[in-house]
């Protein structure tokens, strides 16, 4: 029983030994998979995923093609989030729509899930609600934010 008790360890040490170099292959192609996948319209920001397909329209219907996608229109939580979804901006040369709105009570900015902003990079003056009329945000090649119709067309940019 000692003996086989052994070789039991023995055996186990191999495979462990196994799945270690199969983890290291895994995430080695898993990082250069990344890479690829990223170029040249996405973006990673610890945990969270911009990306761009190129597609223009209102909010409403950037906002259903995110979640269609299983994510969300793009939602920046702090300056690093932001910065990452100007170089989308600057990339395009054509202003976003975040995922961030007024659209319940006037002045008061929330996220999609109804949570107030916690993160804001309004450009001087902005919001001013022009005409009474401007419950989205979109973001400039500045990074800096403005509120605006949300029947304007934007390109969209989804986090994931
Ligand atoms: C007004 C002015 C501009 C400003 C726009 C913008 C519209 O026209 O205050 O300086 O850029 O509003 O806020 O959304
Ligand atoms: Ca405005």
């Amino acid at each position: 029983k000692g003996d086989s008790g052994l070789s039991e360890i023995n055996l186990l040490k191999r495979q462990v030994s196994t799945l270690e170099g199969q983890l290291r292959a895994l995430q080695s192609s898993f990082s250069k998979y990344k890479q690829v996948i990223m170029f040249p319209n996405g973006r990673i920001v610890g945990e969270k995923i911009f990306m761009t397909s190129g597609y223009d329209g209102n909010f409403d219907s950037l906002k259903q093609r995110c979640s269609q996608a299983g994510g969300q229109l793009a939602s920046p939580r702090n300056a690093a989030e932001n910065a990452a979804i100007q170089q989308i901006i600057v990339l395009y040369n054509k202003s976003v729509f975040l995922g961030i709105n007024d659209i319940q009570t006037e002045g008061h900015f929330k996220y999609l899930n109804g949570e107030n902003i916690g993160y804001s990079n309004w450009h001087t003056g902005e919001p001013n609600n022009q005409s009474d009329a401007e419950d989205c945000v979109e973001v400039h090649s500045s990074g800096k934010w403005n509120d605006r119709s949300c029947g304007e067309k934007r390109l969209i940019v989804c986090e994931f």
